[in-house]
């Protein structure tokens, strides 16, 4: 099974991380953003990163591509079966998707990815806004939510875990110095799940990359 893509972007990291956690293997085709490559354009028609293949069957949307790993092989379960444990799962995915990634992606494409990959300027303004007006009300949720167990839901490792983690990976690419005395649960939080083995294979490598990259 291939993933198209690159481990820096969260939702790629959620895809790898998830998949290392069931104990899948998968092989990473690296993809820059929006690239034109063939393969990953058929996986991704809209050239978003994840795209995936399985042999004959290949879509885009890391929360598509989770369904599908997920159904595949249901053990360990990592999406809960209970009706409300599950519903709440899903919400932590599309909150870290839709709400702190996107919020993460203001800061990353417009600080790091413009002017390092891309050798053009980013737009700071959009970053600064992003890091100054839209993050801090998303980690006062969580710091309200996440329960002392440490885990989001089933006081287990779920999906949820590895989606709301997944942008703490990029928010310490950027070297954001975020308030431990206001957010000191979803900080340790964060920190724990990020220590976990399917996480820390990829960010140790994203760090050391980043290194290279800046000289
Ligand atoms: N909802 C999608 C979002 C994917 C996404 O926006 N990926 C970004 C990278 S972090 C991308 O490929 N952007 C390129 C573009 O928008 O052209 C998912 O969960 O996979």
């Amino acid at each position: 099974m291939i993933v198209y893509g690159s481990s820096m972007s969260p939702f790629v990291r959620k895809v790898l991380a998830f998949a290392a956690e069931k104990g899948i293997a998968l092989e990473v085709k690296p993809i820059g953003l929006g690239a034109d490559d063939p393969d990953f354009v058929a996986a991704s028609p809209f050239k978003k990163m994840p795209g995936f293949r399985d042999r004959d069957f290949a879509i885009s949307d890391s929360s598509a591509i989770i369904a599908y790993l997920d159904a595949i092989q249901p053990e360990p379960n990592l999406i809960p079966a209970e009706a409300k444990a599950r519903a709440r799962t899903i919400w932590y995915d599309e909150f870290a998707d839709t709400l702190l990634a996107a919020c993460g992606g203001k800061m990353f494409f417009n600080r790091i990815v413009a002017p390092v990959f891309m050798k053009r300027e980013g737009d700071l303004a959009v970053a600064d806004a992003a890091e100054c007006n839209e993050l801090p009300p998303l980690l006062d949720y969580l710091e309200g939510v996440i329960p002392d167990s440490g885990f989001l839901v089933e006081d287990r490792l779920t999906l949820a875990d590895i989606a709301v983690a997944s942008p703490f990976a990029n928010f310490r690419l950027l070297g954001l110095t975020l308030d431990a005395a206001r957010w000191p649960k979803t900080l340790a939080y964060a920190d724990a799940i990020l220590a976990r083995a399917s996480f820390k294979a990829w960010t140790d490598r994203e760090a050391a990359f980043m290194d290279k990259m800046r000289g």
